[in-house]
């Protein structure tokens, strides 16, 4: 018995109870993995008050064995239906709750058409459990971020002109593999010159040239969880106006992981680092939120932005990535991953944000 995957267990039925819940499906990955510890491709879980069981098919029986001794491993032979319904009826289960923001509409369907028993909706259960850390996820988060901090410094002796974006971002990823990391958490943006004015520009075939600026936004899966960082850098002595940008940002940048503070709503942390771009005379250029929670998904409660209502916790990891975009003239983002603590977050992303040209 492992004493983390019991304890997840626990909790999600904890709040199962509270909901009347007698019986859930966990379809979505990251759920079940954070729930049993099967990292393969393909299996549900099936818990209820009494029983914890992964439903897989061939391919995985023996690999959700030796991850999820805590799960009784039932094999499916053509219907995952079919087992399903040996086990809602052993049971003695009539209304089965599935995660509803995971399953397509025809996937629905089929449940609904194949299963003898009613579903009704799981909601968010398992992702709630997952916004505050534990000291084990941390310090893989940890690991994570110290990947992608290796990868920046490496990538700043690979980029010179004539280089491609796209040669910078195989190198980055290939790289994060040479360390350890599973793979990119996401994919990698390069966007360099003009088009460092789209926060989300994606590798393109541009070449890298004198005077660009280049933003590198990346990240690394280690053991599941994922890692976040962007930094601008420039080609040559940058233009006037984008030297001004990039001390502005940067600025933000420290206030924001400052304005991390445990009690705080996400909205109030955004609010700081909006005002300040906004008296810098930049507010139009910052158009979207200041960061994400980051955990088995690179993009997860709680927000930072606007909509951001959930008071952070102890031990909630989010980015902080103020940025300015002028279209037609580039832009800077400069984004690191913290973990709140109290009155001040613990900042996990060591790579430098002094101004580098290249
Ligand atoms: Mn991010």
């Amino acid at each position: 018995m492992s004493k983390t995957y019991q304890g997840r267990l626990e909790k999600l039925r904890t709040k199962m109870k509270l909901k009347n819940l007698d019986a859930a499906l966990i379809t979505k990955r990251v759920n079940y993995m954070y729930l049993s510890g099967f990292t393969g491709t393909s299996a549900i879980l099936y818990i209820t008050h009494d029983r914890a069981a992964l439903i897989t098919d061939f391919r995985y029986t023996q690999q959700a064995a030796a991850q999820a001794p805590d799960y009784e491993i039932v094999r499916y032979q053509g219907s995952v239906y079919d087992e399903l319904n040996k086990l809602l009826e052993s049971d003695n289960i009539s209304e089965l709750s599935f995660e509803d923001s995971d399953l397509t509409y025809s996937q629905y369907t089929d449940y609904t058409n194949k299963l003898s028993v009613r579903l009704v909706p799981l909601g968010r259960m398992a992702e709630e459990l997952r916004i505050v850390k534990e000291d084990a996820e941390l310090r893989l988060i940890k690991k994570s971020v110290d990947i992608a901090d290796q990868v920046f410094s490496h990538i700043l002796g690979f980029i010179r002109p004539g280089i491609s974006e796209l040669e910078i971002a195989a190198e980055i990823e290939h790289h994060m593999k040479r360390l350890g990391a599973q793979g990119p958490s996401f994919e990698t943006i390069v966007a360099s010159g003009r088009r460092a004015s789209m926060p989300h520009g994606v590798a393109s075939d541009k070449e890298v040239q004198a005077g660009d600026v280049i933003t590198m936004d990346f990240g690394a899966i280690y053991e599941g969880y994922c890692s976040d960082i962007t930094r601008t850098v420039f080609l040559g002595k940058p233009a006037g106006e984008m030297e001004k940008i990039y001390n502005i940002v940067l600025e933000a940048n420290l206030l924001g992981l400052e304005a991390v503070q445990s009690g705080r709503s996400g909205k109030q942390i955004d609010a700081v680092v909006r005002e300040f771009i906004c008296k810098a005379g930049y507010g139009e250029y910052f158009g979207h939120g200041l960061g994400h929670g980051t955990g088995l998904e690179i993009h997860e409660d709680p927000t930072l932005s606007v909509r951001g209502d959930m008071i952070l916790k102890d031990g909630m990891v989010v980015t902080v990535e103020p940025g300015i975009y002028l279209p037609d003239l580039g832009g800077v983002r400069i984004e690191d991953m913290v973990v709140a603590d109290g009155m001040k977050a613990r900042v996990l992303t060591a790579s430098t944000k002094d101004m580098i040209v290249l």
